[in-house]
């Protein structure tokens, strides 16, 4: 998989970039990230990437041309991408589906904006979507962008260790996840559950299932209209729902 993030932050992309899962996905080869400077695409001696908005009003836009120029640039040394997403608060919603889709894409270039926003052209001519991570604002794309990064990367196979890990994530079945426990099996005063002990394979199971149930019943009960609930768990929730 091969990623493109314009930005006008560079070295926060590039830092971001750098740890962890995602870091070790690129130092493997196993995804191909090249992150472009904004203002090398500017043609101005400042380097000067924003203006004040047509019609007025505060703050600046992102002026449209260095972003055509970097896209240019893009395409004649990396090719020609599959997708081009804008990171905006306005965009569709990342979820886990939408990061299990975008995997299957094979060359995402990704437009960070800063200040009130991009001029609407670059949106016309060149973004393919948009995205957002939430319903909050975020000063810029480039959290946003590592985001969509880390939640894609992690679905190449081979990025996560073991698969099953993946599988079992919370979200892959529609549910947030079960507690985690590690040793000790008391730490100041609290036990660790007792079937988790056990060492009944079984009965583990049915605890986390379970347990991650209730956490979604809990939380976010909007989640099970779209959970993978099997006949066991049915019958639990609407026994649960009697008492
Ligand atoms: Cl993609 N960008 C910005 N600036 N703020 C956000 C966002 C994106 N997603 C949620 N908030």
């Amino acid at each position: 998989m091969k990623v493109d993030i314009i930005t006008i932050f560079p070295r926060m992309v590039e830092a971001g970039l750098a740890e962890g899962v995602v870091g070790r996905a690129r130092t493997s080869g196993l995804i191909d990230i090249a992150v472009h400077n904004l203002r090398d695409f500017t043609t101005d001696k400042h380097h000067v990437v924003d203006d004040v908005p047509f019609g007025g009003g505060p703050g600046m836009v992102m002026k449209p041309e260095p972003f055509f120029a970097a896209l240019a640039h893009i395409r004649e040394h990396r090719g020609v991408p599959d997708a081009v997403v804008m990171l905006t608060p306005a965009g569709t919603p990342l979820t886990q589906a939408g990061a299990r889709r975008l995997v299957g894409v094979s060359h995402i270039v990704l437009l960070c904006g800063r200040y009130e926003g991009i001029d609407e052209r670059v949106r016309e001519a060149l973004a393919t979507e948009e995205l957002s991570i939430g319903d909050y604002v975020l000063s810029g794309g480039e959290i946003a962008a590592l985001a969509v990064v880390d939640a894609v990367a992690r679905l190449v196979p081979g990025v996560v260790g073991d698969e099953q890990s993946v599988d079992g994530d919370s979200f892959t079945r529609g549910l947030l996840d079960y507690p985690h426990y590690t040793r000790p099996a008391e730490y100041e005063g609290r036990q660790v559950p007792g079937v988790l002990l056990s060492g009944h394979h079984g009965e583990i199971r049915r605890w986390r299932r379970q347990a991650a149930l209730e956490r979604t019943v809990e939380r976010r009960p909007e989640l099970l209209a779209d959970a993978a609930l099997d006949a066991d768990e049915h019958e639990w929730l609407s026994k649960r729902s009697k008492s």
